[in-house]
């Protein structure tokens, strides 16, 4: 008889169940799944869980967190259609939120960590929330649960402090007494919901019947392709070797563009056409990277790596070259202001946007602060808008609540996100806006240079061709913005 229709005897470890029987216990909703973080990653994987049947306890260490989650309120109001499944499955009592570990993991047949995993100021991983939930994990674990890592963690921290903390603090083998897999986060700030239900997974786990249950989980609870590798650390390789394939991606065209500017080439222009070819994957230059993932994800091999006695050359100089695109930015608004005969001290600079990627809420690791702070350091005036922190403090700053407030008088607007609202703004109206004469420099390829030059401004641009307003230029002008 299919097991659906047979009523399972519902054993305490789900170690003792079959791929088939989570799938049913999913949808009768006697699966219990702790999630522990309720950040960016947690709280949409503890939502979507609790949409796909199971019983869901989030675990946070933020208070406000905790009580908005039990009040169905997402606070990540940049992820489109969370709040609703937050809302929905508190309200149906699949979802809730505790302060307190020890309650939950008890009981849990899940237990997923998603948990920050910076890096400190010496670029060395802090691995201190991952090794505090194992702590807490360890001491109230119930023999045949199991513990996936989403976190992205350099290759082997899964196993080998992950996997070693639960066993000396329970006195339990991974493997035997409980399941330890990695299925590392694969979203998109900004598309998490989307890439949720769409983004195949990677899980690589100690044994390979706890790897079947957890595929099975991620199958049926998100609706994804799932992809087995032989290893937790394994899956975390593959998560490492995605972003940073970006990183050093984005760094050779930064590389580009800081060439191409001296040969008075666009780099935007040359980066679409060769986008044409069946095997280019086109990257932008910018003015940096930012975010809680590339700016973090090298240090996780380089240190490992000097440790075993191999540096990644390669991937330490991508992250110098892209750490280097803010100080590039500043350079080039000194430029753009010397044309238009200022210097940067005195001058009113105009930011729009600090947020790390376009229409994110977010600013950690910014590059757009060293730009901000640089200038200030020498003495300019800064004004600052981003629709996603309108009205807000950010980075030392009142965010202006319009644009038109930011860059009323200013001798120069810095483009420092490509948010959409960038791509309609109206170049004759601005240029009514900002001071007689004024300069943009633009950090994201947001606006084409000879739309600017017409506008009357000193154009600057990441790789682009340098315009100055008053001169007749004969030069073919690039007529392509950046398509990423
Ligand atoms: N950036 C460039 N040039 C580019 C692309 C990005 O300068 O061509 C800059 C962005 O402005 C930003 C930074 O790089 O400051 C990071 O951009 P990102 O799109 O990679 O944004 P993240 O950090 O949110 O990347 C996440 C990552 N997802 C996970 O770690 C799970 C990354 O692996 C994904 O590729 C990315 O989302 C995505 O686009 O899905």
């Amino acid at each position: 008889m299919k097991t659906s229709q047979r009523e399972i005897k519902r054993s305490h470890s789900i170690l003792d169940h079959s791929p088939e029987e989570v799938v049913t216990l999913l949808k009768k909703h006697e699966l219990r799944i702790s999630i522990l973080g309720l950040g960016r990653i947690g709280l949409p994987t503890a939502a979507v869980f609790a949409e796909a049947g199971a019983r869901v306890t989030g675990i946070d260490i933020d208070e406000e967190v905790v009580r908005q989650t039990n009040a169905g309120i997402s606070r990540l109001t940049d992820e489109p259609g969370l709040d609703l499944v937050v809302k929905k499955n508190v309200a149906e009592g699949r979802l809730s939120a505790t302060l307190r570990p020890e309650t939950m993991l008890h009981d849990s047949d899940f237990i997923v960590m998603c948990v920050p995993t910076p890096v400190d100021l010496a670029k060395s991983p802090d691995y201190g929330a991952i090794r505090a939930v194992s702590h807490s994990v360890g001491k109230s674990l119930t023999k045949g649960s199991i513990v996936i890592v989403e976190s992205t963690v350099g290759p082997g921290v899964v196993e080998d402090i992950v996997g070693s903390i639960i066993e000396s603090e329970s006195g339990m083998k991974a493997g035997r007494d409980f399941g330890l897999a990695s299925c590392p986060e694969r979203s998109d700030p900004g598309s998490i919901m989307k890439n949720m239900h769409s983004v195949p997974r990677i899980v690589g786990s100690t044994d390979v019947h706890c790897g079947d249950l957890v595929a099975a989980l991620y199958r049926e609870g998100l609706g994804v392709e799932v992809v087995r590798v032989s290893s937790p650390k394994a899956a975390n390789a593959v998560k490492l070797t995605e972003n940073l394939f970006r990183d050093v991606n984005i760094a050779l065209a930064n590389e580009f563009a800081l060439l191409y500017e001296k040969f008075g080439i666009d780099t935007v222009e040359v980066i679409n056409a060769c986008a044409t070819k069946y095997n280019f994957m086109p990257h932008y230059p910018g003015a940096g990277v930012g975010g809680p993932c590339l700016p973090s994800n090298s240090y996780y091999l380089i240190n490992e790596g000097i440790k075993l006695g191999n540096i990644p050359y390669l991937i330490r100089l991508a992250r110098e070259v892209n750490d280097r695109m803010p100080d590039h930015m500043v350079e080039l608004t000194a430029e753009a202001l010397n044309e238009i005969g200022r210097t940067v001290s005195g001058a009113r600079i105009a930011v729009l946007g600090i947020a790390y990627k376009p229409d994110v809420k977010d600013i950690q690791l910014s590059p757009i602060e060293r730009i901000i702070t640089r200038l200030r350091e020498m003495h300019a005036v800064i004004e600052v808008y981003d629709p996603m922190f309108a009205g807000e403090e950010a980075m030392g700053l009142i965010v202006h609540k319009t644009m038109e407030d930011a860059v009323r008088g200013a001798n120069c607007v810095i483009v420092g996100t490509a948010h959409a609202e960038f791509k309609k703004i109206n170049l004759a109206s601005l240029s009514r806006m900002t001071a007689r004469k004024a300069a943009i420099v633009d950090g994201r390829g947001v606006f084409v240079p000879a739309d600017a030059k017409k506008a009357g401004f000193a154009f600057r641009g990441v790789g682009r061709v340098a315009l100055s307003a008053f001169r007749p230029d004969t030069r073919p002008t690039a007529s392509t913005s950046r398509q990423a």
